[in-house]
């Protein structure tokens, strides 16, 4: 009887807890957008722009989720674990497709010498340090990106505060970049053994307009009606101030990725997680299958 009942309890059980298994989740930039934001799934706020189409197409299968762009044991490392030319992707197969050189990734208008507020989506918060990167002036973004490209940091922050989800940080802007520019930060966790690696694609404003609010992303307009969106990709002559987005648009954008709730509690280590998860799943093995030989033998 007692059995039974633990074989009725773990099969009542056995599918939240394998639902809850993806959200093993951990990060990425949302502002400004990086590749994986706009183009992985969870994500997924442009996946219908023809780079994130190309993106897809390129990694020759489905991307991994927006959150999960994390290589184990680097320590610091960064340049012995990712290649050159694999820098976006973090050298991962299941992200490959963001290596690709286009200059036409969901992108963020910034102004050369003026802050950028960052916000790093935590879907699952960590303890570590952010290192942030810039590529340097005459960064070619019809090549792959490269350690070489990188300038020295911008900045490097140690855990910083967590609110709406998402890790709030800014960097000042060096006040000689002009075009288009990739934004790399390295998520380098103490909490687990991960790091994180994401590109972030700017396009810095003519100097002639500079002075406006920094942060307004493509993306944005990406994430309206087909229609809406066909209708940017038709008009790619838009002037920059159409390009732009308004705040609150951008901050919609925000919104339509996965709600934190209150995992943003949750401090654990991915090994405790899926340590506890394994015992877990175990104890209900253990019970079904008791339960069913119980069945048999009282069936003869
Ligand atoms: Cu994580």
């Amino acid at each position: 009887m007692i059995r039974r009942l633990a074989a009725a309890a773990a099969a009542g059980l056995l599918p939240p807890l394998l639902l809850a298994v993806p959200t093993f989740a951990h990060g990425a930039p949302t502002t400004p957008i990086s590749r994986s934001a706009a183009c992985a799934a969870g994500g997924g706020t442009a996946t219908g722009t023809a780079a994130c189409k190309a993106a897809r197409a390129a990694n020759g299968g489905p991307f991994g989720t927006f959150d999960n762009l994390r290589v184990p044991n680097v320590n610091g490392d960064d340049r012995k674990f990712v290649p050159d030319g694999k820098l976006c992707s973090g050298g991962l197969a299941a992200f490959k497709g963001l290596d690709l050189a286009r200059d036409d990734f969901p992108s963020t208008t910034v102004s050369a010498g003026k802050t950028l507020p960052i916000k790093y989506r935590a879907t699952l918060p960590h303890e570590g340090s952010f290192r942030i990167y810039l590529t340097k002036q005459g960064f070619d973004p019809s090549k792959k990106l490269t350690w070489g490209d990188l300038g020295g940091k911008l900045a490097e922050i140690k855990d910083p505060p967590l609110s709406n989800g998402s890790y709030q940080m800014s960097v000042k802007l060096p006040s000689d970049r002009t075009g288009r520019h990739i934004l790399y930060i390295v998520w380098q966790t103490s909490s687990t053994a991960d790091t994180y690696y994401s590109c972030s694609d700017l396009v810095f404003k003519p100097a002639t307009a500079a002075g406006a609010a920094p942060v307004a992303t493509k993306k944005a307009a990406a994430s309206k009606s087909p229609a809406a969106r066909a209708t940017t990709a038709a008009a790619p002559a838009a002037s920059p101030e159409q390009a732009d987005t308004t705040p609150a648009a951008a901050e919609q954008t925000q919104q339509a990725i996965t709600p934190v709730g209150d995992q943003s509690k949750v401090t654990l280590g991915h090994g405790l997680v899926a340590g506890a998860l394994l015992v877990a799943a175990g104890f209900l093995a253990y019970a079904l299958i008791g339960g069913f030989l119980r069945r048999r033998r009282e069936n003869r």
